[in-house]
């Protein structure tokens, strides 16, 4: 152990020392600077026309699209990683007593999926879809920072590297500490994937935090003429709320990551129970991690709001509600970080506030739930894939939204929390909204971003197996917290708080949810790899008929530029689109 340690800080000394080296050598600050940066739209001086060719172009790009593509293709990778890890443990968990996996193996598995899940297939796959979409939308040429842009990407798959470095290189065991990463278990445990694993993601942080400053820079300062704040599109000022948040959360992780790091290696005691304070590591987790889970389902709510409209053929209902809400939603999520902590202990009268200002967060989002049943109230709803998936938002939303509330309640939490009802709570809203959303985007602009369509009854399929899977899985749950089931367990048999028998037959339906899941996202990449390969081109520039509902937006004005140029690629007229946009396109 004492060699590995001694490894590391060679290795980041030398990597300190490197760069250090780099810095000194750069001479022209200014020619670091991106053409682009700070310029006005259409003033581009660099050849999205000139692209390498093969391997090349994909490492080299600064293309906004391509970016945008690079983070989806990482996250969607991540997504099935962190989905194999969850089969793994929820076919433990079919059998009251260890079967599989060893308990240890479990609690690996379980961190690296949290981890995973949240940090490498969460904040990625909503920075492709503004990657991609948000230059698209405002009319601007390309991201504020392409360069910024690619190196905020690049820092990814290090990131990676180093959090599933427990698994895949032989010798370094993996972090067992789970995602929330407590102390003193998390400063105690030796295991060296842990520390691996607080590198990664401090790389993840500062990639989500450069990714971040970009959005704001571009919403701000790369909008087209026609594109004020007032008919910005929703999902840009849920973007820009949720880079807001990450501006002020993230780094904040990253302190505390640095802090659990030098407790673990250099003998410091910020959280150390004697001389130190476990609970000091909760309170800066949480002031990070419940803003994060904000940062998680703004977009997707974002996407939701842009899409239910376009099936439903009318206009999103109270837009400016659903900004504010938004905005509300933000300043809010700073100041309830400590309802996850109504059980260690901490002074009543600050808990009672804690309550409170949980439930009022609750309103908003409320807000935004009636907002998207009203906009679908007597419209003309058209049932395709990507309003099915929106459909499947709102009301599996509702669900984690409702469970929530009732764990806000401290005399509920008191008896809900650290029993598989958070569990459900949570992937309700992530799984079965934050995901919901993701796929209903994928789906929405699959004729975008590939030129092709997708299966339709495929799309159906998927839609219906994840709907009925999330649906037993985390109902499941539900009722496991009911019958108090500890989360985090790799077994049950010395259970003694519930029947055995109940439990054991709700384990085994949300291992049956699980496999339905699982099935649905088979049918998912299916159909995605082979329509994107073989699928039919696209050849109508509005293939979702929005121009009859006068619901066209920018970004398939843009796509339509780009079907109508003649040599079939880049628009001929990118810039003067981007300048001057066109007068029926509508904006929310
Ligand atoms: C509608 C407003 C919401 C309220 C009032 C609420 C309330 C709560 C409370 C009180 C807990 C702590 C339970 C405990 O550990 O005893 C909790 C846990 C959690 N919530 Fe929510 N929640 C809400 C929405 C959300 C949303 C939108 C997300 C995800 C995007 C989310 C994700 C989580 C996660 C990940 C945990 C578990 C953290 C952990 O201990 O591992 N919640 N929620
Ligand atoms: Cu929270």
């Amino acid at each position: 152990m004492a060699g590995e340690q001694l490894a590391l800080t060679v290795l980041m000394g030398v990597l300190l020392v490197g760069v250090a080296a780099f810095l000194t050598r750069i001479e022209d600050w200014r020619s670091y600077a991106s053409p682009a940066g700070g310029g006005t739209v259409g003033e581009s001086g660099y050849g999205h026309r000139e692209k390498p060719g093969g391997v090349l172009r994909w490492l080299t790009t600064v293309d906004h699209k391509d970016i945008g593509l690079l983070y989806g293709a990482f996250a969607l990778i991540a997504l099935a990683v962190g989905g194999l890890a969850v089969v793994v443990m929820r076919l433990e968990l079919t059998t009251p007593a260890s079967n599989i996996v060893s308990p240890q193996f479990y609690n690996a598995l379980l961190t690296s999926h949290g981890i995973t899940m949240l940090f490498l297939f969460g904040t990625p796959i909503l920075a492709a879809f503004g990657n991609y979409f948000i230059p698209l939308l405002i009319g601007a040429d390309d991201m504020a920072f392409p360069r910024i842009n690619a190196i905020a990407f690049w820092l990814l798959p290090p990131g990676a590297l180093l959090i599933w470095a427990g698994f895949l290189i032989p010798g370094i065991a993996p972090s067992q500490a789970s995602w929330t990463l407590y102390a003193p278990l998390s400063v105690e445990q030796a295991h060296f994937g842990t520390d691996l694993m607080l590198l990664g993601l401090h790389l993840t942080g500062v990639s989500a935090t450069m990714g971040a400053i970009n959005f704001i820079v571009t919403i701000f300062t790369e909008r087209g003429d026609d594109v004020s704040w007032a008919n910005l599109d929703i999902f840009s000022w849920t973007m820009l709320t949720q880079s807001g948040i990450i501006i002020f959360a993230f780094p904040l992780l990253g302190s505390a990551l640095i802090m659990l790091l030098l407790d673990r290696n250099l003998g410091t005691m910020f959280f150390a129970v004697e001389g130190g304070n476990p609970i000091l590591w909760q309170h800066l987790f949480w002031f990070f991690g419940h803003p994060e889970v904000y940062i998680l389902v703004l977009p997707p709510m974002g996407l939701i709001s842009y899409i239910i409209p376009r099936f439903s053929g009318r206009k999103l209902f109270g837009f400016k509600f659903v900004v504010y809400s938004t905005l509300a939603i933000g300043v809010l999520s700073f100041g309830v970080w400590a309802h996850h902590m109504f059980a260690t202990g901490i002074d009543p009268r600050l808990r009672a506030s804690f309550m409170a200002v949980s439930l009022a967060i609750a309103i908003p989002s409320a807000v935004k739930t009636f907002n998207w049943i009203t906009t679908m109230w007597n419209g003309r709803i058209r049932l395709n894939t990507p309003m099915l998936f929106s459909i499947g938002f709102v009301a599996n939303f509702i669900i984690g939204g409702v469970t929530g509330v009732f764990l806000a309640a401290i005399p509920v939490n008191l008896i809900l929390t650290d029993t598989y009802y958070v569990v459900g709570h949570f992937h309700y809203v992530i799984m079965g909204a934050i995901a919901f959303a993701v796929f209903a985007g994928i789906y929405y602009w699959f004729p975008i971003f590939t030129g092709r369509m997708y299966q339709r009854t495929l799309g159906k399929w998927h839609f219906w197996l994840s709907m009925v899977g999330t649906n037993v899985t985390f109902f499941a749950m539900i009722l496991l917290g009911y019958v108090e089931m500890p989360r985090r367990y790799a077994t049950y048999d010395a259970i003694t708080v519930g029947p055995l028998d109940v439990i054991t037959l709700l384990h085994q339906a949300a291992t049956v949810g699980a496999l339905i899941l699982l099935v649905g996202q088979l049918v998912f990449v299916w159909n995605v790899l082979q329509s994107w390969l073989d699928g039919p081109k696209v050849t109508d520039g509005d293939p979702w008929d929005l121009k009859d509902d006068g619901l066209f937006t920018r970004e398939f004005a843009w796509h339509e530029d780009r079907l109508t140029a003649a040599d079939g690629g880049e628009p001929q007229n990118d810039g003067v689109r981007a300048d001057g946009g066109t007068p029926e396109t509508s904006s929310d």
